[in-house]
């Protein structure tokens, strides 16, 4: 149900003497450094490359509303409530960042949206988790968007100029979200018995799931070496998650919190935490749809395409009327 069925036509990486003059002229401009923006030459597969990343982030960030978004209702106070509100608004905000640098490959919202609701597109695994407790609204804030500001801050870079733009506001706005969720989890690590056991419990579930976000092993990474080389990613998949645990681990101690990984130790000769290895069948299983949320994701995000169809065809039918009245006025 949740394969992804967009085809990049990519199966290996192409040497230079193997590309047509037009892709040599392409890569060359992309190891200079200079930005690809949308009216310029781009081999289809980078094209279409970019339209699976860009868009599975955006549903990432429309779909990542919905955990948080449960938790409205019931934050303990005014205070953590409007903080909230802002944040979940926030996503959807880049969300739409992310769809506007989509289209601008060619997909329309529609085509997009619709790979979604059909389970043809992916989003992130991460967002297939329950929120059961407050403290995981922290943990989202200090784990999940920690992750993804890691992964994000060198996409700022990215070859492709919409998406590399998009990606620069959306990471000022990730760091607040993170420091939100850090100061959410330090309050309840202060607090009573009670409450800093909700924010080890919290720290006990997301901490694997984070992790995966990154993505399989590089040596299994189908992506990894053509987006390289495009510059559509800038680094692998392990580098990033290494540098997330170096610098999360600490973070996870000033709280007086465990990390929940036994083989996790300082490896004075790398200069880097050695981790445990990651359930990758756990992994695999929800990025194929059976994660624990998976089908509940979905269907609240088709029912909120539906719930607003009414306005989209206000919106047309407003804007059809606006434009037969102008040119009533041109004609007179
Ligand atoms: N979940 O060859 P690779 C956020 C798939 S935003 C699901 O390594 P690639 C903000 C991958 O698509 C979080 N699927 O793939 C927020 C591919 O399958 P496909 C999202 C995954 O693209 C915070 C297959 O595995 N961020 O959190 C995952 O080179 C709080 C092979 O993998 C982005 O999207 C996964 N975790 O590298 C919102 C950033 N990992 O498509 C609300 C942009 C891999 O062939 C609250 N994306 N797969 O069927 C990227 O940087 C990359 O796409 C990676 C994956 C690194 C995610």
């Amino acid at each position: 149900m949740y394969a992804q069925m967009v085809d990049t036509g990519v199966d290996r990486v192409k040497s230079m003497e193997e590309m047509s003059p037009e892709e040599q002229a392409f890569q060359k401009r992309i190891d200079e450094g200079i930005r690809i923006e949308p009216k310029d030459f781009m081999p289809e597969g980078y094209r279409k490359t970019l339209i699976r990343q860009i868009s599975q982030h955006a549903h990432s960030e429309i779909v990542g509303m919905l955990p948080e978004g449960n938790w409205v209702t019931r934050a303990p106070s005014l205070k953590r409530k409007a903080i909230l509100l802002a944040k979940v608004q926030d996503e959807g905000g880049h969300g739409l960042y992310l769809y506007c640098a989509a289209e601008t490959l060619g997909v329309s919202r529609d085509e997009l949206l619709d790979a979604l609701h059909t389970g043809k597109a992916k989003y992130s695994s991460i967002f297939n988790y329950p929120t059961l407790n407050w403290a995981d609204i922290g943990a989202i804030g200090w784990l999940v968007d920690g992750a993804a500001i890691m992964n994000q801050v060198p996409l700022q870079r990215c070859s492709y100029g919409p998406y590399g733009r998009a990606m620069v506001r959306i990471c000022k706005e990730e760091s607040f979200h993170q420091r939100q969720g850090y100061d959410l989890l330090l309050a309840m690590c202060r607090g009573t018995e009670e409450q800093k056991k909700m924010a080890q419990d919290a720290l006990n579930r997301w901490w694997w799931p984070s992790l995966m976000m990154f993505g399989p092993h590089d040596d299994q990474s189908a992506h990894s070496a053509q987006s390289m080389q495009w510059k559509i990613k800038i680094e692998s998949n392990d580098s990033l998650r290494q540098r997330f645990v170096d610098q999360t681990v600490p973070q996870a101690e000033f709280l007086g919190l465990t990390v929940p990984d036994p083989a996790l130790r300082w490896n004075e000769e790398r200069g880097h935490y050695d981790f445990g290895e990651i359930n990758w069948k756990e992994f695999f299983a929800v990025v194929k749809g059976n994660g624990p949320c998976n089908k509940e994701r979905l269907q609240a995000r088709v029912e909120a395409y539906e719930a607003g169809r009414w306005v989209r065809d206000a919106a047309l039918a407003y804007a059809q009327k606006h434009e037969s009245d102008s040119d009533r006025r041109l004609v007179a």
